[in-house]
């Protein structure tokens, strides 16, 4: 038998996933900006002065598995990750936005996220 698509195992909410909690504001977050189906917060261990993570408020395990189930909701998230950019004013100097996906990736947390880091100049290539 042919095993359904991954985007057919994502699901709206996970109950025990951090980000779903700061979606349904059971945990709090400092919130920068917000639409009907992303929310941008700021990062508890910020790495730079600009540290937002973006994300879709529909549980997806990483960006891939979110671009897969839902293409427009990816384009979404880059969208306010540009937007949240320019609300704290690092346009023009410049920013660096990260999907960490998996284990060697360095994802601690399996909801789909946007880092936006700015404020800084952001060495290359990354540890
Ligand atoms: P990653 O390692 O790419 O999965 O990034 C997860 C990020 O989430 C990490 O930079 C720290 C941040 N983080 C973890 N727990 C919380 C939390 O409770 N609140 C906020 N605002 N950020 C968190």
């Amino acid at each position: 038998l042919a095993r359904p698509h991954p985007a057919a195992y994502s699901e709206p909410v996970s109950t025990d996933c951090l980000f779903c909690r700061i979606v349904e504001r059971s945990v709090p977050a400092t919130v920068v900006h917000e639409t009907e189906t992303v929310l941008a917060f700021r990062d508890i261990a910020p790495q730079a002065d600009t540290h937002i993570l973006v994300i879709p408020k529909e549980h997806h395990s990483d960006a891939a598995a979110m671009a897969a189930a839902d293409p427009q909701l990816a384009g979404e998230v880059l969208a306010v990750a540009g937007e949240v950019a320019k609300i704290d004013g690092v346009d023009a100097s410049g920013y660096r936005l990260v999907f960490n996906t998996g284990e060697d990736g360095g994802q601690t947390v399996f909801h789909a996220h946007c880092h936006v880091l700015g404020g800084r100049n952001l060495t290359w290539p990354p540890g």
